[in-house]
């Protein structure tokens, strides 16, 4: 394609793909959309994050990312999808319009792209990064077990054979620290979105411990209302509740860390489906999953602005 109209939104693409499309998306979009490159994989690969802004002086934030799991592919074709979805909608649609007007939106879709290239090439269930674990014959750390919120107890794994193996310590893998400088160097984000594939769920901290976060009525009931409107296009049905209660004991995750930062509206998401295809999820559920999964987004973006 050599134009964001002409980009086949219904079938998934490769990280090169997706890299150009972010770069057409910024060129046709000037004023409203630019590319930060936030770090590089440990292969080299540029970690770019798409910036919504109209304007102000380092305006309240909402970070969203996907595919920080490399074969949950479902997350970074509704990710590239969002981002058309906003440069579409602002002055269009009233509610994103508002948000828009009001704070800016991070959006980085390739979040492990050495793994989500191994993925295409190699390995399609391939779930970690890909970098060597000195002393072990198994390649790769698990990017959602790598933060300093409960790092290294139960819920993760020190075996680098093992899909949670957390890494040798806490940000050590330059996806997760890049991130990691761009939350604290921007000081406002009052949003941290991560989204993942499968299950139909959609959580908020914690994931390390059963102890109910501060503002665990506030977030359960945003959550609530997310899932609502979400079922209102199709009548798909998502679970909700804290990581732990929800899915399982999970330690290190991204959203336990950036709930202690003081960013409150954290949240994940597992999109489609419930386990009929699981991580292979037909391309002709692109659209579909997306769009339901915007009005949940849409959701905790304007209670977020109101707040
Ligand atoms: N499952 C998640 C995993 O990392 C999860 C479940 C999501 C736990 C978000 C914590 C936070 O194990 C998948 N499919 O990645
Ligand atoms: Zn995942």
């Amino acid at each position: 394609p050599r134009t964001t109209d002409d980009y086949d939104y219904t079938n998934y693409h490769n990280g090169d793909e997706i890299y150009s499309f972010q770069d057409m998306l910024v060129a046709e979009n000037p004023k409203l959309v630019s590319k930060i490159v936030i770090g590089q994989s440990y292969e080299g690969r540029p970690l770019n994050v798409l910036k919504f802004s109209t304007g102000g002086t380092n305006r309240r934030g909402i970070w969203i990312n996907t595919g920080i799991h490399s074969r949950e592919w479902i997350t970074q074709a509704s990710g590239t999808w969002f981002a058309k979805k906003i440069v579409t909608d602002y002055g269009r649609d009233t509610a994103l319009t508002a948000i828009l007007e009001n704070m800016d939106i991070f959006l980085e879709i390739v979040t492990n792209p050495d793994g989500y290239n191994y993925s295409h090439k190699t390995n399609r269930m391939w779930r970690k990064t890909r970098k060597p674990n000195p002393g072990s014959s198994c390649d790769g750390t698990d990017l959602n077990r790598n933060w300093d919120a409960g790092f290294g107890t139960a819920g993760s794994s020190g075996n680098p054979c093992d899909q949670t193996y957390r890494g040798p310590k806490a940000h050590s893998e330059s996806e997760v620290k890049s991130i990691v400088d761009f939350v604290k160097s921007h000081g406002n984000l009052k949003a941290f979105i991560d989204i993942h594939s499968y299950s139909q769920r959609l959580m908020y901290p914690y994931g390390y411990t059963a102890t109910p976060c501060n503002d665990q009525r506030e977030l359960h009931d945003l959550a609530r209302k997310a899932i609502t409107d979400l079922a209102s296009l199709y009548g798909t049905s998502f679970r909700y509740g804290s990581v732990m209660t929800t899915i399982y004991q999970a330690s290190g995750i991204s959203i336990d860390w950036s709930y202690n930062q003081g960013i409150k509206y954290s949240y994940t998401f597992e999109l489609r489906d419930t386990g009929h295809y699981g991580f292979i999820l037909p391309a002709n559920q692109i659209l579909p999953t997306a769009k339901e999964a915007w009005l949940a987004l849409m959701a905790i973006m304007e209670h977020t602005k109101d707040n």
